[in-house]
């Protein structure tokens, strides 16, 4: 997992408004909306029990230690999304027993392996791996006007790859599998054989002939520069479709261009929104 720098989120709060339109004119969901489809949830319930869901957010000193702005801008996208949510005045333990003695509903915190929700009541734990590759799944269902049948090529055969190719097997999608290292997209191909549509994962061994065989895409790796400009540009994919989870994004700004309004990527928004939402369930 590829750790965020404060760089990579410092200007995430100030934007929350003008990626929602973002993602409104690319899906016709907001940031709340493609949250409630990921998880097959109706939006105006779920509003109307966001607003007494309390949150703390823990920072985490362990390890590499705090990021910073990483709880502070976890918080905006909380509260954003209409949750009560705030930065814990304490880390660590002292954050999580204050968590509980202020009976908060949830706590959001990450070391350097975890990124996790918890829900003080149920017990349920939200994964952001899991979370994001579900929501970014879900995401480029709506931009796809329904991936069901459609063939989707998920690049990236990590926890957030996997969790979007069992999301896309569940829509219905046919899913290809692509990994640099290809022992990784064989072993995924074997833990999900058994879920419906399964046995029908194809695995593609070059990413340059896959790139230019499919119209979708989850890009979920941690690579840069995963999908060259060439294979972009509009005369070869004309209709291209991106969903890219991956952290750092694997298209330069150019590729960015040229997709436009046909990407969506995020660092963090889309996978907490995400979380948000399991913790409600
Ligand atoms: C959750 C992000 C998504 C991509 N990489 C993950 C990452 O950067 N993890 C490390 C998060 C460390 C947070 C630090 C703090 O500020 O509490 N412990």
């Amino acid at each position: 997992m590829t750790r965020l720098k404060t760089s990579d989120i410092s200007n995430i709060s100030s934007r929350l408004q003008t990626y929602n339109r973002e993602l409104l004119i690319k899906t016709g969901r907001t940031l709340l909306g493609i949250a409630c489809h990921a998880y097959g949830k109706d939006e105006i319930r779920i509003k109307h029990r966001i607003k007494s869901f309390s949150i703390h957010v823990v920072p985490v000193t362990a390890g590499q230690g705090i990021i910073t702005d990483f709880s502070e801008t976890v918080t905006a996208i909380l509260q954003f999304l209409g949750f009560n949510a705030l930065v814990s005045d304490k880390p660590d333990t002292s954050g999580v027993a204050l968590a509980f003695e202020n009976k908060a509903d949830a706590i959001m915190m990450a070391d350097d392996h975890r990124f996790v929700g918890i829900n003080l009541k149920t017990r349920s734990v939200a994964d952001n791996s899991e979370a994001t590759g579900r929501v970014f799944a879900a995401a480029l269902d709506l931009m796809a006007k329904e991936i069901k049948d459609r063939e989707v090529l998920v690049l990236g055969c990590g926890p957030v790859g996997e969790s979007a190719a069992r999301t896309l097997l569940s829509s219905g999608a046919q899913v290809a599998l692509c990994d640099i290292y290809l022992p990784a997209a064989r072993l995924l191909k074997e833990r999900l054989c058994l879920y419906p549509g399964g046995n029908k994962i194809v695995i593609e061994e070059d990413v340059n002939i896959a790139l230019s065989s499919y119209r979708y895409i989850i890009e979920a790796t941690p690579s840069a520069d995963t999908i060259p400009d060439e294979l972009i540009s509009d005369h070869t994919q004309p209709l291209l479709l991106v969903a890219a989870p991956g952290v750092p994004l694997g298209i330069s700004n150019n590729g960015c261009k040229i997709l436009k309004d046909r990407l969506i990527y995020d660092k963090l928004e889309l996978g907490v929104a995400a979380m948000a939402i399991f913790l409600l369930l």
